[in-house]
């Protein structure tokens, strides 16, 4: 998604240049949006890990705070020494690593790659193509995200009825990537994220990079259309809880 729409030079993980004057407060500082699901899985393990942070929330329809970045797309991660982190799973790594380095990094467990992988090629799908389903639930997730992210009045409204008709047309194009129609379809993908949840969590007693980046994808789905799946789903629901307990959201 992002990747197409970057600059050429823009690159994800962790950057040569240090930009220390995008540090607020003195503290880490995510730039994001308030609904979207790659900043929910780095919000999930500050969280959990209780790393006190500065959010900056970025407009989505200028993206004016984010301008002096060449990586276009939220989350962007900027560390108190100014370092900058852009993509979530890379996000993930780097806090982990900087932090208590409870996750094996990327390369050393093929599974939590694999999971990892699966929340942005697979599971970040299937839930956008049961969101925006039909017209009216994506007008409807179009009103709560509108609501809640950094919109101005009259983009709000714009955004509203003219972004319910764009990501009706998105919907359309992921759901076209699975066999299935797209609540079945997600029902089939929680059966299988079911078989890397070994006992509480994907990292079997702690979670796991594959946790928090599956966990911030479906936590950004709750109050929208198609949540009940989620909710109904006898394995993946009580790890959800478990998810949203450890990490406060
Ligand atoms: N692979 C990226 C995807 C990030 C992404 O697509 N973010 C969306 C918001 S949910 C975005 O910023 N879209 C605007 C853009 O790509 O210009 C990640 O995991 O961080």
């Amino acid at each position: 998604m992002a990747d197409e729409k970057d600059k050429a030079s823009a690159t994800s993980g962790v950057q040569d240049t240090l930009v220390p004057e995008r540090v607020v407060d003195g503290l880490p500082t995510m730039y994001c949006f308030e609904t979207c699901p790659f900043c929910f899985k780095v919000k999930a393990l500050l969280g959990s890990r209780g790393i006190e942070y500065s959010k900056v929330e970025v407009d989505p329809t200028f993206k004016t705070q984010l301008k002096w970045s060449e990586w276009s797309a939220v989350p962007v991660f900027v560390d108190i020494d100014g370092t900058q982190v852009n993509d979530s799973n890379y996000i993930l790594h780097y806090i982990d690593s900087k932090d208590s380095s409870s996750f094996p990094r990327e390369g050393e467990d093929p599974e939590q790659d694999e999971w990892m992988d699966f929340s942005n090629l697979i599971l970040g799908k299937s839930i956008v193509a049961v969101i925006y389903k039909s017209y009216r639930t994506s007008v409807q997730a179009l009103d709560y995200v509108t609501r809640i992210d950094n919109f101005s009045f009259g983009a709000r409204l714009v955004n509203k009825w003219l972004g319910g008709i764009i990501m009706r047309m998105v919907g359309k194009s992921r759901a076209k990537m699975f066999e299935l129609p797209p609540r079945e379809n997600l029902e089939f993908q929680l059966d299988h994220m079911s078989s890397g949840i070994k006992s509480d969590y994907f990292g079997g007693e702690n979670p796991n990079g594959a946790d928090f980046a599956n966990y911030g994808i479906l936590r950004s789905m709750e109050g929208l259309y198609g949540f009940d799946i989620v909710e109904s789903h006898s394995t993946v629901w009580p790890w959800y809880q478990r998810m949203k307990i450890s990490s406060g959201i």
